[in-house]
């Protein structure tokens, strides 16, 4: 049977709970995707249900084609931590920084490119393969004249685009090819299996997401995920610390810290709240405002970090922290949800 357009979903009649449920034969969409492009609205959640199979097998089949492997700016310490750049080192690679439109205005791109650069090139030492890497986001035309120019100068005509879930493979392909045909959203786990695209003489292979286990996204209820969407660029919050601080983010999680003349700065969604209370209250802080919050942490997953002169700290999928000047640092967060500790990478 058919494949739906938007998720790369086999479609079928039989089972609406199931994926690539269509009412009648000859639709192009599956209900979910549907339901998900016209009201973004999330009828079923594949999170932990999808296979790969068919990704192995394209990889396998395609040996010419170039891999793009898209990092989510968000995530990208936790992906490249998994050692998840590996997995395709067979091929001839590129790696795709996306959401770039989400760091503050006045960061200075080319050090961010330069560390970044310099991790990738930790990770895959003596790897031939990787080529290069591209900073772009989902309405950056610039990016896209590139991506042709450097893929015609290689000649590569087919692309298979793999990556964290809501790193932006979807969206870039639709920019790519000047399509909205595939479907893209906040929810992880919008595309299912491979999915092919034609433009022009090229072809475009979507992915579903990898599954990433600190990120996040795979552990948010998703009647909660659109709490954490970022409405714009980041906007970095800064605090000086001189004595035990605590910072509660909608009991999505807490930082405590010790130090004097040390600073911590967030480069966190908008749209969470920031309570701020001396550490020695937290327990009573939180049982008196818990009411107040979004999510419901459990105070049991902790992480300590201690001596910090000047670091970073990606909370997967969220957002990260810098550090500077603190003698400990205590992170709480929700279970399986990763904390991932860089040099300055912003
Ligand atoms: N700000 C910003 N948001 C982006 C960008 N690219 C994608 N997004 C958003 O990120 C979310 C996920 O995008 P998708 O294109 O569905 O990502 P994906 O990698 O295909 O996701 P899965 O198929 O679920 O693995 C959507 O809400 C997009 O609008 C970008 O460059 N900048
Ligand atoms: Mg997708």
């Amino acid at each position: 049977m058919a494949k739906c357009l938007g998720c790369g979903a086999t479609l079928q009649i039989e089972d609406p709970q199931k994926i690539g449920y269509v009412s009648k034969k000859g639709q192009e969409y599956c209900r979910r995707c549907f339901r998900l492009r016209n009201y973004n609205d999330l009828t079923l959640d594949v999170r932990n249900k999808l296979d790969y199979d068919d990704l192995s097998v394209l990889l396998e089949e395609e040996k010419e084609a170039l891999v793009c492997i898209v990092l989510d700016i968000l995530s990208l310490t936790s992906f490249i931590k998994a050692n998840y750049l590996n997995r395709f080192k067979d091929h001839k690679f590129i790696i795709l920084i996306n959401k770039f439109d989400l760091l503050p205005y006045s960061i200075n791109e080319e050090k961010i490119i330069n560390n970044i650069q310099e991790i990738l090139k930790k990770e895959m030492v003596n790897n031939t393969n990787f080529l290069t890497a591209f900073i772009c986001s989902k309405n950056d035309k610039n990016f896209k004249e590139m991506f042709y120019e450097f893929v015609d100068e290689y000649q590569f005509n087919k692309f298979i685009f793999v990556g964290d879930f809501n790193a932006g493979k979807s969206s870039l392909i639709n920019l790519l090819t000047d399509s909205k045909e595939l479907t893209s959203s906040m929810y992880p786990g919008s595309s299912i299996n491979v999915n092919k695209k034609e433009y022009l003489n090229y072809i475009f292979y979507d992915s579903p997401g990898l599954e990433n286990k600190g990120n996040i996204y795979m552990h948010i209820p998703s009647s909660k995920i659109s709490l954490l969407k970022y409405n714009y660029a980041i906007k970095p919050i800064t605090y000086q610390i001189n004595s035990k601080q605590s910072f509660i983010f909608d009991g999505l999680f807490i930082l405590s810290v010790e130090g004097k003349g040390g600073s911590v700065i967030f480069y966190l969604p908008d749209t969470l709240n920031i309570l701020r209370t001396k550490k020695d209250n937290l327990e009573n802080y939180l049982s008196k405002h818990q009411k107040e919050f979004n999510f419901n942490l459990n105070l049991d997953t902790g992480y300590e970090f201690a001596k910090i002169d000047k670091k970073e700290y990606e909370i997967s999928g969220l957002g990260f922290v810098r550090l500077v000047n603190i003698e400990k640092a205590d992170f709480i967060l929700e279970k399986n949800v990763g904390i991932y500790e860089r040099e300055i990478l912003i």
